[in-house]
């Protein structure tokens, strides 16, 4: 049985539980577990703190988890990061008050710096050969400038509406993050066999999150054209339409290439053009 742990509540909980779910893995911690036992895998589930999750794999009680690339980062485990999953994507950034003068990095020589970040924070900053006073706090970061506890902060930031609303500019990104599965390094045989098989699964559903099935008519005198539009998988589908001089073309596109592509079927003679979302994709 593999061992995975996931957030117990917060930001990356339902992400996590529905990327199992693509997988046809069904989880729940309902009423509060701790600990759930997947349907139709043999996996069980670890509900826990996010900041905990690298400790725990790194010690081996779960075998992987999924957290936040920054929490892998800060934390500094002994953990391997198999995948990128696509979800809980945000940066680690620099803010100072909107009104500070701000030159580049060079002009924090010397701030105090209110973070929960101060490794992720120090090595950038040691990078950048700038020495600055790191108040380390747990969270609320963005009031630390306003009650005079900070100059500035080194916090998360999605849409930026928290920083805003506090009176704070961003001024530089420390880090890109997202949701990442690690796993414990040296698995054993029979583990790293399920994690493979689990991984296989993720990626197929990845995959597919990127890609739409594409159907369309298109006039045979235009068929050359529309598949060069289409390159498919490997190539597309032609089946002839019962109306003669006319087929069907099937193909899958890149999500983002997709209305560029559709534009581009369209000046050249494709109609009833149908978009459908693929539910896995194995290449
Ligand atoms: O209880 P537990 O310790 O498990 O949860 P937590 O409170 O530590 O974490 P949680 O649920 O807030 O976040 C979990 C993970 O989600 C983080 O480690 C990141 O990898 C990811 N993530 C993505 C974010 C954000 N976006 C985010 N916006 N984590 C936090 N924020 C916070 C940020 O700290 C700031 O307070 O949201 C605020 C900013 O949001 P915007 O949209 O106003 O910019
Ligand atoms: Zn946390």
């Amino acid at each position: 049985m593999l061992r995975l742990a996931i957030q117990k509540s917060g930001r990356l909980y339902e992400d996590s539980v529905g990327l199992l779910k693509s997988c046809s893995i069904g989880v729940s911690n309902g009423g509060g577990r701790l600990r759930a036992i997947a349907d139709s895998f043999p996996l069980e589930v670890f509900f826990l703190r996010d900041d905990d999750i690298p400790q725990y794999v790194e010690d081996g009680v779960a075998d992987c988890g999924i957290v936040g690339e920054n929490v892998v980062l800060e934390k500094n485990k002994q953990v391997q990061v198999i995948e990128p999953l696509g979800f809980g994507r945000c940066r680690l950034s620099l803010a100072v008050p909107k009104s500070a003068k701000y030159e580049g990095v060079g002009s924090l020589q010397g701030a105090r710096i209110a973070t929960s970040y101060p490794q992720i924070l120090g090595d950038f900053l040691r990078k950048n050969g700038v020495q600055a006073d790191l108040h380390e706090i747990s969270g609320s970061v963005e009031i630390a400038p306003s009650i005079g506890l900070a100059d500035c902060i080194c916090d998360l930031v999605s849409t930026g509406s928290t920083l805003i609303s506090n009176g704070l500019r961003e001024v530089e990104t420390v880090l890109e993050s997202q949701a990442v599965l690690v796993a414990s390094q040296n698995l054993p045989s029979d583990k790293q066999a399920l994690l493979d098989k689990l991984l296989f699964r993720i990626r197929a559903v990845k995959q597919s999150k990127n890609h739409k099935y594409i159907l369309l008519n298109a006039p045979n005198d235009r068929l050359a054209d529309i598949i060069r539009i289409l390159p498919g998988m490997k190539s597309p589908t032609v089946l002839p339409l019962a109306d003669a001089g006319w087929s069907s073309v099937h193909s899958v596109v890149q999500e983002d290439r997709f209305w560029d592509i559709i534009e581009d079927l369209k000046a050249n003679g494709a109609q009833g053009i149908l978009v459908v979302p693929i539910e896995k994709m194995i290449l």
